[in-house]
């Protein structure tokens, strides 16, 4: 069957915003983020517009060096309570293309078509629909990518920014990553590369080279998931939280085996939070919390905490998973890897719009 996803994604979201709220910023250098105070502020860039980007100025970069970069800058606090408003707005006009559809950031969201067009041209054509309506209806733009895979979709709407639409039928996959950077795909990053670049393999044209068994066998489980993206195979569903799901767990692999505490609790922080951005957006609350880890000699432990009465709360997780975690601290092995689940799930249920028209009634 064809497979059609969408990966929409706001472009320079908050930046986006303020200038649509004033016309004076537009073309402009404008970068919203921490008081840059002169060059001696501290804290990030949230986000700047494209203008500022021919600075060198990006997300998480300090306002102290942005403001170096370009001191001219409009910089502006972020009003977040505004952009979470917009963001709840522009997610209403994309869920109601299809049924299928799954926010994964403030301005993020795939969107399952399959059933909705019968080939990419169609798709195209959606795409388009889209793009438009959230221009018109809500003054900000947005990138869409369009492919087979949850992946390439997301690779996709990063391809054409700002204002664009990528599309990728699956026979065009290969033709169209070849040529890029490894850190393309999602999960190599910055940190990651230098391990493929020990190998020599600098742009996804180098790991295409390679087969399933021979990219497990340098990069384990990343090598798996990678031929999956470079190969159109990703099979990962749109709406990945459906009613009857029970549980939710994330786990990470260090690239090296580790006992530095800064580092676990690094990963720790990352995973939590992970979690439960689709946990809270879903309300879903939960009164197990399973630690699991996994040393270098593969002995695997997993222990668990369940409360009387359900939460969401990732501060209360973090504290219970370091307290399980405290058993295996003065163990000599490194670990390999760490991970958190949540289950025992229970859902805040939704008022249905028929049950409060009764009520009303
Ligand atoms: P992104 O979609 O990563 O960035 P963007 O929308 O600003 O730009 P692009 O056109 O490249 O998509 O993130 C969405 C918003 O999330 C962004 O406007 C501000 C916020 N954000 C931060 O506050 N800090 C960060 O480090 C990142 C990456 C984003
Ligand atoms: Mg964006």
């Amino acid at each position: 069957m064809l497979r059609v996803i969408l990966h929409c994604d706001l472009d320079c979201f908050f930046a986006a915003v303020e200038m649509r709220d004033n016309p004076k910023l537009r073309n402009k250098p404008v970068i919203i983020g921490a008081d840059p105070k002169k060059g001696k502020g501290r804290g990030v860039v949230s986000t700047c517009s494209y203008e500022g980007r021919e600075f060198g100025i990006h997300s998480a970069l300090p306002i102290s060096q942005a403001y170096k970069l370009c001191p001219h800058g409009i910089y502006l606090r972020p009003n977040h309570k505004k952009y979470k408003q917009v963001s709840t707005q522009v997610m209403e006009i994309i869920s109601n293309y299809s049924e299928l559809f799954q926010q994964v950031s403030i301005d993020e969201a795939y969107l399952d078509i399959s059933e909705k067009c019968e080939n990419f041209q169609e798709a195209t054509q959606i795409a388009e629909s889209i793009r438009e309506e959230v221009k018109d209806k809500i003054g900000v733009t947005l990138s869409i990518g369009c492919s087979s895979t949850k992946s390439i979709a997301k690779i996709a709407s990063d391809h054409n920014k700002p204002d664009g639409i990528c599309v990728v039928p699956p026979e065009e996959i290969k033709d169209f990553l070849k040529k890029m950077h490894i850190t393309k795909i999602p999960g190599i990053g910055k940190k990651t590369k230098k391990y493929f670049y020990k190998e020599g393999i600098r742009i996804i044209g180098d790991l295409m080279e390679f087969s399933l068994h021979q990219l497990m066998k340098m990069f384990g489980k990343h090598g798996k998931w990678i031929w999956k993206v470079i190969n159109g195979r990703d099979k990962r569903r749109v709406k990945e939280f459906d009613e009857g799901r029970k549980s939710i767990s994330k786990e990470r692999t260090f690239y090296e085996d580790t006992k530095n505490f800064d580092k676990i609790l690094e990963k720790l922080e990352e995973i939590n939070e992970k979690i439960h951005y689709m946990l809270v957006k879903e309300k879903i609350s939960y009164r197990t919390i399973t630690l699991k880890i996994r040393f270098e000699d593969f002995e695997t432990y997993t222990r668990s905490k369940s409360i009387s009465y359900p939460i969401c709360n990732k501060e209360t997780v973090l504290e219970t998973i370091l307290e399980l975690y405290k058993e295996f601290s003065d163990n000599n092995k490194k670990i390999r890897l760490i991970g958190i689940k949540l289950s025992n799930f229970e859902r805040t249920p939704k008022i249905k719009q028929a049950t409060l028209l009764h009520y009303i009634n």
